[in-house]
């Protein structure tokens, strides 16, 4: 890697995880598990029918507790461990194999699988287990208050001004596994361009965004991750 780069900031999307098992949302044409984006995904989906948000939280829970993280993220990791100045691994991905690498300068954009968000206290929870069931919230012991800790769309992604700050001060920008599609994750190559930083995406192939990085690369990130991080 170039010896003037310092600060860097990578994102990663499903593609990253897709050697691990876990499916990405396009490769299933742009269908979850046989489920429409907005039946599962957004506020009003939950609204309107939360038993079906909940199994399908439930069941993609349950499968992330099933697979391992792959070479991919551990390059990462090992990246994350050894260099010396700024790193920041935004991810896009609510599964923990970032976690389970041992990946610690992470931050999950669109919340996490492992975690359980009461809606009336506010609080969020550790949780592995189901909430079709409507456990009672730990902290404040009210039941059928529990959500998936997920952002949907039409939610406010976590952190932006933490992304933003750490892109500002990035010298390199680096995406991998993501198509793009979903913003404004997908917008953040653009506020790197106009900052004049390098810019690389690493994916199987080229994605909405590839035109606006200095460099891309091809192939899966079992491959493509390593080579670059080693
Ligand atoms: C927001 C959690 C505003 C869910 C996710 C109308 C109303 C409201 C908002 C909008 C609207 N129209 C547009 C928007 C904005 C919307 C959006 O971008 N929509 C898109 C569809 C146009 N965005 C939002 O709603 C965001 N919020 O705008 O809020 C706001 C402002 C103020 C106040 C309040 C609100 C929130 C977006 C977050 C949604 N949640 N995840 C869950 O997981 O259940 S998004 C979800 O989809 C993922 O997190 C990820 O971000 C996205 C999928 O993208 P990818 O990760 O890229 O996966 P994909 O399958 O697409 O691509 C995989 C890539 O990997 C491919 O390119 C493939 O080639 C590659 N690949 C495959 N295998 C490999 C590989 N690469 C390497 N190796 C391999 N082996």
């Amino acid at each position: 890697m170039d010896r003037q780069i310092k600060n860097i900031v990578i994102l990663t999307g499903a593609g990253v995880s897709a050697e691990s098992g876990i499916d990405t949302f396009r490769s299933a044409g742009g269908l979850w598990e046989q489920h429409k984006v907005e039946d599962v995904a957004t506020p009003e989906a939950f609204a309107r029918d939360p038993d079906l948000v909940l199994r399908f939280y439930d069941m993609r829970r349950e499968r992330i507790q099933q697979v391992e993280p792959n070479a991919a993220h551990y390059a990462l990791a090992r990246l994350d461990a050894e260099w010396s100045g700024n790193l920041l691994l935004v991810t896009q991905n609510v599964d923990d194999l970032h976690e389970r690498a041992g990946t610690k300068r992470l931050l999950h954009m669109h919340g996490e699988h492992l975690n359980a968000w009461c809606t009336a206290c506010d609080v969020r929870h550790g949780w592995r287990g189901t909430l079709i069931d409507r456990p009672a919230c730990p902290s404040c012991g009210i039941s059928g208050q529990l959500r998936p800790d997920i952002v949907w769309f039409g939610e406010m992604p976590y952190r932006m001004g933490d992304i933003y700050h750490a892109l500002n001060r990035a010298d390199l920008f680096v995406s991998i596994g993501t198509s793009g599609a979903v913003y404004p994750a997908a917008g953040l190559v653009r506020e790197a361009r106009q900052n004049g930083i390098a810019t690389l995406e690493l994916n199987l192939e080229p994605s909405h965004s590839s035109s606006w990085f200095t460099e891309s690369r091809h192939g899966p990130a079992t491959e493509l991750v390593p080579q670059w991080v080693d």
